[in-house]
C-alpha cells in the first residue's frame, strides 16, 4: 500500500481512499487489461485517451483546439481550451472532480451520463489510467476565473490541489511521462501519433489538432483543420485516383438510435475503400453500420438504375461488389452505447444501428442521385462494367476451378510445401527469386517451414481488375497456396499457414516486390493483415567474420559496433576482418539463410499492421494508383527513406 506524501499531512485514509489505490493499483498490475498492451501501441494509447477527453470536449461544443507535444524526455503534453475539468469538491465523494477523474476508474470527470456524444469505446478507460501508467503527471485547469494544478506520481496524489492564481479563458493541461516500469517500449513515434490526429481533425469538422515534436534539433510540428470535415477525408483518401464525378455525395442525419454521417465519391479504379467509424474509433472489422450501409447501397443504385431503365435486361441486378467498385466512403457514426466485438474490438455489435444507416442511406443517396443524374449515370455505367468484369472474372475462374488451379487440393508445383498441417504451427515464406528461394528450400526446417519461390515483380493489383488479377500465375501460386481464397470469399479460417512472411532483397527491388505483396494481401486479402498473418523477414546487410567467427549486422549502426568490438574499439576494418555485403538473399547459402532469417530462435520478423487501414490505403493508392502525381509527391517527402534502401 502506498504510503501517504510527507507533504500532504496526517495521514487520512477513508474508505474512498483505499478504494482509489485499489483500483489503481489493480491498472499497474494489469496494464494490458485497460490499454489492450505495454509495448508501443499501448505508449501511444495513453496520448489517445487524453486526447479523446479533449476531443469529447469538443464534441459537446466547448472546444475548438488541443495542442500536442512531444517533449525531449518522451514526456507529453496536452492542451484544451474547454471547460476545463471541474475543480469544485464533489458533494459525496468530497474530492474536487479533476482528482476524481485522475484516480478513479472510468470517471474520466463525467459525471452525468447525459452526454451523448462520448468518444470512449476502444480507449474510454479514462484518463486515471494514464495516471496509474505514469512515472508523474500533471494537471493543470483554467476555469471560474483562476488557475489550478495537481501532480501526482504512479497514481498517487503528491499535491493536493492548489490554486495558482487568477487566470482569463478555459481550458485543461495534462502532462505526463510514461513509466519504464511498465512500457517496454518509451519511445513515441510522431508518424503515428500524427496520422491518428490527422484522422481525428478529418472526422471532427473544424476541430483544430496540432502535433509538435521537440526531441529533435529543431522541432517538427503538424497542424491538422479540415472544415470539411469527412469530406475532406474522402478527398484525401481518394487522391491519386480519378473520381467519376465532381462533388463528394454528403449528408448528416439524426435518427434515435445514431447519429449518421457519410462521405462518398466514385474515381475511374477497381478497388472499394470504405472506412467506418464509431464514436470517433476506426471499426476495421466493420459491424451492424456497415452492413446497413452496404444493403442501402446495393439497393438505392439498383431501384435508381431501374427506374430509369439503365439495366440493359429487366431481371439484371447489380451485385454488392458491383456498386461498391471504385468507390471512396467514409461512415462517421455516433451511437450512445457501443458495443465492440470481434477479434481486435473494431466491430460494431449493436444491431439497431444497422437499420438506422440503411434507412438514411437509402433515403439520402435516392435523393442525391435523382437530384445528380449526370453523376448517377456514370455511377451506373461504373457499376455495369464491374457487373461485366465480373461476369468475365466468373467464366476464367470456373475454368481455373476445372484445371484445379484455385481449388481442389492441386498446390502449385513451385511450392516446397512442410509436412505439417496446423496452421498455428505453419508458416510460408515468399521468397523474391528462384535461387534464394532454391536456398530457403533447402535451409528450412521443413516440418513447419513452406517455401513458394515468387519471380521478380508481380502484378500490380491496384491497377488490375479482378480478371486479370486471377489470370497471373504468381498471384495464382499465393492465393492457392495459402488457400483461403480471396476478397469476399476469403476464409482465414481455411488459411494454411498461421504465418505468411514476405523475404526479398535488401535492395530497391526488393521493396518494390514487398510492397507489392503487401498491396496484394491489403487488397486481396486483408483479413489476413488485420489479424497479424503476415510479417515481413528480416535478412542481414553484412556479414563480418574475423578467423573462424562470424557476425552479422541487420543495420548500418550494428555493422560499425561489431566492427568497433572485433577491432577493440579501433573501427579499422582492415584489421582481418572480411565485411561482406549481402546485395541479394541468393549470396547466402542455406545454412547461412537458415540462422539469420529463417530460424524462430534467432531471427526477427516485422509483424505487419492495420495500424490505421485508412493511412496504409491511401499510401498504397498514392503509390500504384494511376496518377503520376502524387506517386512523385510522396516519394520526394519521403525521399530519405527511399535512399536508405540501397546503401
Ligand atoms: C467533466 C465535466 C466537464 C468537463 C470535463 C469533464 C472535461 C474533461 C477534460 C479532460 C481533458 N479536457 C477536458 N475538458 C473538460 C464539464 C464541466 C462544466 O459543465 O463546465
Amino acid at each position: 500500500m502506498a504510503e501517504t506524501p510527507a507533504d500532504s499531512g496526517t495521514p487520512q485514509y477513508t474508505s474512498g481512499n483505499i478504494q482509489v489505490l485499489k483500483g489503481l493499483e489493480a491498472v499497474r498490475k494489469r496494464p494490458g487489461m485497460y490499454i489492450g498492451s505495454t509495448s508501443s501501441r499501448g505508449l501511444h494509447h495513453l496520448v489517445y485517451e487524453v486526447v479523446d477527453n479533449s476531443i469529447d470536449e469538443a464534441m459537446a461544443g466547448h472546444c475548438t483546439r488541443v495542442d500536442v507535444t512531444i517533449h525531449p524526455d518522451n514526456s507529453i503534453t496536452v492542451v484544451d481550451d474547454g471547460r476545463g475539468i471541474p475543480v469544485d469538491v464533489h458533494p459525496v465523494e468530497k474530492k474536487p472532480g479533476v482528482e476524481l477523474a485522475m484516480t478513479v476508474l472510468h470517471a474520466g470527470g463525467k459525471f452525468d451520463k447525459s452526454n451523448y456524444k462520448v468518444s470512449g469505446g476502444l480507449h474510454g478507460v479514462g484518463v486515471s489510467v494514464v495516471n496509474a501508467l505514469s512515472v508523474w503527471l500533471e494537471v493543470e485547469v483554467q476555469r471560474d476565473g483562476a488557475r489550478w494544478h495537481q501532480r501526482y506520481e504512479r497514481g498517487i496524489k503528491v499535491k493536493e490541489l492548489e490554486k495558482l492564481g487568477s487566470a482569463e479563458g478555459t481550458g485543461t493541461k495534462v502532462s505526463f511521462k510514461p513509466d519504464g516500469e511498465i512500457f517496454t517500449e518509451l519511445v513515441y513515434n510522431f508518424d503515428i501519433l500524427s496520422s491518428r490526429f490527422r484522422e481525428m481533425a478529418f472526422l471532427n469538422r473544424g476541430l483544430r489538432i496540432a502535433i509538435r515534436d521537440e526531441r529533435g534539433a529543431e522541432p517538427v510540428e503538424e497542424v491538422y483543420q479540415y472544415e470539411g470535415g469527412i469530406v475532406s477525408f474522402v478527398e484525401h483518401l481518394r487522391k491519386g485516383r480519378q473520381a467519376i464525378h465532381d462533388e463528394v455525395f454528403y449528408f448528416a442525419a439524426e435518427r434515435p438510435e445514431a447519429e449518421i454521417e457519410l462521405a462518398m465519391q466514385y474515381d475511374s479504379g477497381f478497388t472499394e475503400n470504405t472506412h467506418t467509424f464509431v464514436n470517433n474509433i476506426n471499426t476495421h472489422e466493420g459491424g451492424s453500420h456497415l452492413t446497413g450501409l452496404k444493403a442501402a447501397l446495393t439497393r438505392t443504385i439498383n431501384d435508381y438504375a431501374k427506374k430509369n431503365k439503365l439495366l440493359k435486361k429487366a431481371d439484371d441486378s447489380l451485385s454488392g461488389d458491383d456498386v461498391r467498385e471504385g468507390l471512396t466512403c467514409v461512415l462517421s457514426v455516433r451511437v450512445m452505447e457501443p458495443q465492440f466485438e470481434g477479434q481486435t474490438k473494431t466491430k460494431l455489435g449493436n444491431s439497431e444501428v444497422r437499420g438506422a444507416v440503411e434507412g438514411a442511406v437509402n433515403e439520402q443517396l435516392a435523393i442525391w442521385l435523382d437530384e445528380n443524374p449526370r453523376a448517377a449515370k456514370q455511377v451506373i455505367e461504373k457499376s455495369l462494367q464491374a457487373a461485366r468484369a465480373r461476369e468475365a472474372a466468373r467464366k476464367a475462374r470456373d475454368l481455373a476451378r476445372k484445371k484445379n488451379a484455385l481449388e481442389g487440393g492441386v498446390l502449385p508445383g513451385k511450392l516446397a510445401d512442410c509436412s505439417l498441417s496446423d496452421p498455428t504451427l505453419t508458416e510460408i515464406f515468399i521468397v523474391e527469386g528462384d535461387s534464394a528461394g532454391g536456398s530457403a528450400k533447402q535451409g528450412r526446417d521443413r516440418s513447419f517451414q513452406a517455401i513458394l519461390p515468387i519471380k521478380g515483380k508481380i502484378l500490380n493489383v491496384e491497377r488490375a481488375r479482378i480478371d486479370k488479377i486471377l489470370s497471373n500465375d504468381e498471384v495464382r501460386a499465393m492465393i492457392t497456396a495459402i488457400g483461403a481464397g480471396i476478397r469476399d470469399d476469403f476464409d482465414l479460417e481455411a488459411a494454411r499457414y498461421g504465418k505468411i512472411i514476405i523475404m526479398t532483397d535488401a535492395d530497391v527491388d526488393g521493396a518494390h516486390i514487398r510492397t507489392l505483396l503487401l498491396t496484394f494481401f491489403f487488397r486481396q486479402m486483408r483479413e489476413l493483415i488485420e489479424a497479424g498473418f503476415v510479417y515481413i523477414a528480416q535478412p542481414p546487410l553484412y556479414r563480418v567474420g574475423k578467423g573462424k567467427e562470424e557476425y552479422y549486422a541487420y543495420s548500418e549502426d550494428q555493422r560499425t559496433e561489431i566492427v568497433k568490438r572485433l577491432t577493440n574499439g579501433k573501427g579499422d576494418a582492415a584489421k582481418g576482418l572480411n565485411i561482406q555485403r549481402y546485395k541479394g538473399l541468393g549470396e547466402m547459402n542455406p545454412d547461412q539463410l537458415w540462422n539469420t532469417t529463417m530460424d524462430p530462435q534467432t531471427r526477427t520478423i516485422l509483424q505487419v499492421t492495420m495500424e490505421s487501414a485508412a493511412e496504409a490505403d491511401s499510401i498504397f493508392s498514392r503509390l500504384m494508383g494511376d496518377d503520376v502525381e502524387p506517386r512523385r509527391e510522396f516519394i520526394e517527402k519521403n525521399a530519405r527513406y527511399v535512399r536508405n534502401l540501397d546503401i
